[in-house]
């Protein structure tokens, strides 16, 4: 890139190659959830190539790392930081760029800044935010630090495998009340850009290098549980039974005729289905469905789940079952903050590569960062638009555009003029 300063391109594509080697499994894929031994040792790794870099790395109360460059700090480390990062965990048998370019690419941008001492007017931080992927809850890092969990919510959490968030993240060396106490106050980040993979077609299917996020989802979630009886597979009649798992399969059924009514970009997800006591020669007594629902605006989610829930209690009238409705708070649906997307653009431009606008229909810890600073984020093409699955991949040339345009960014934002306040309508 002319005279630009650029990131060590060599460098981060090793960084992602040994990255994805923690939680790799035999399909190819990555099991690496927040607090697994998988995460612990790619966080070890993570950590011990900042320090020898001569990066800090701080922990917080939730697990975030917080990397810094206390040389590039000096003078300036009372000023409101501008951060950039993103995840490291995975959903299960995921990719290994889904969350781990953004972070490799921002401890990467911050070790060019070092390497190279360029002045800033305000401090440029590297984040690492736990369990994006919401095993404990969607966006649990991110959400901790923007929203707030008080101690009792973190007790109630549970993983996709039934384990306590309490207990693993205990085992994992951390304290409920300092997860507790982690939130920040608005105006604690200048500004926040996160550089992340597509997870769809439209870049790669259009040619263009750079998606410029305009907004990003809401999501919402949670547990709908069915409560039948047990018996006999073979003794009791079909007529005869309060079967769980045909109650939840009738629920899942109507919910693809059910999501049009709040819209056409409403999505609804069933990726996690449990039957008790599960065995093959017994009418399940239990079963829970996982649902995961979004819409680009926060009402049309809301609307979702009342549509979601009333199909729940109608299968459970009309098969004279019980049911729990267990929902997640919804996050609402960001938009993206005008400076950033700027500065986005600029960079961008500055480096010869195209870029369209484009919104997120995936979650991302960005929409919790922009109820408290100026938010942006940058998109880079997904081969086929695949992701959330081992065949996630993205080309290195467009791996090396994403860090460069999100360092010629940071270089934009920490020497801006602090941004108005207000979000941009996307
Ligand atoms: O689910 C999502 O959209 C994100 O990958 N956590
Ligand atoms: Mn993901
Ligand atoms: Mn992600």
């Amino acid at each position: 890139m002319s005279g630009l300063l650029s990131v060590d391109a060599d460098r981060l594509l090793a960084d992602l190659t040994t990255l994805g080697g923690f939680g790799r499994n035999g399909a190819g894929g990555v099991d690496r959830a927040s607090f697994s031994a998988a995460d612990l040792a790619a966080r070890a790794w993570l950590t011990a190539s900042c320090v020898k870099a001569g990066l800090r790395v701080e922990v917080d109360g939730i697990g975030n790392l917080v990397v810094s460059s206390p040389s590039l700090e000096e003078g300036i480390a009372d000023r409101a930081p501008v951060w950039t990062g993103s995840h490291i965990d995975a959903v299960p048998n995921g990719g290994m760029y889904d969350g781990p370019l953004g972070s490799l690419a921002a401890i990467e941008c911050l070790r060019r800044l070092h390497e190279e001492h360029v002045a800033l007017e305000r401090p440029v931080r590297a984040i690492v935010y736990v369990d994006e992927e919401g095993n404990y809850a969607h966006l649990l890092g991110s959400s901790a630090l923007t929203r707030g969990f008080v101690a009792d919510e973190l007790q109630e959490l549970r993983g996709r495998d039934g384990d306590r968030f309490a207990d693993t993240f205990a085992a994992a060396g951390g304290d409920l009340q300092a997860a507790a106490a982690v939130r920040l106050t608005p105006g604690s980040v200048h500004a926040s850009v996160e550089l992340h993979i597509e997870q769809g077609p439209v870049l790669e299917r259009e040619g263009v290098d750079v998606g410029v996020v305009s907004g990003i989802v809401s999501i919402g979630g949670g547990t709908v549980r069915f409560m039948g009886r047990a018996d006999h597979a073979g003794t009791t009649p079909m007529d005869a039974r309060k079967d769980a798992v045909l109650a939840a399969a009738d629920f899942i059924t109507r919910l693809p005729a059910l999501v049009p009514r709040a819209g056409a970009a409403s999505v609804v997800t069933t990726g996690i289905v449990r039957a008790r006591p599960g065995g093959s020669n017994v009418v399940a007594e239990e079963a829970e469905v996982v649902v995961d629902f979004r819409h680009p605006a926060t009402e049309k989610a809301r609307q979702l789940e009342e549509l979601i829930s009333a199909a729940a209690l109608d299968v459970a009238r009309e098969r004279e079952l019980q049911v729990n409705l267990d929902w997640e708070p919804l996050v609402p649906a960001a938009p993206m903050h005008q400076t950033v997307r700027n500065a986005i653009r600029e960079s961008a431009a500055a480096l010869g590569c195209s870029t369209r606008d484009i919104p997120s229909g995936a979650g991302h810890d960005s929409q919790n960062l922009a109820t408290i600073a100026p938010t942006g984020m940058i998109f880079v093409p997904s081969v086929d638009g695949r992701s959330h699955s081992p065949s996630e991949l993205t080309r290195d040339r467009d791996v090396v555009h994403g860090a460069d345009v999100l360092l010629g960014t940071l270089l934009r934002l920490a020497a801006a003029q602090p941004a108005a306040a207000t979000q941009d309508s996307h």
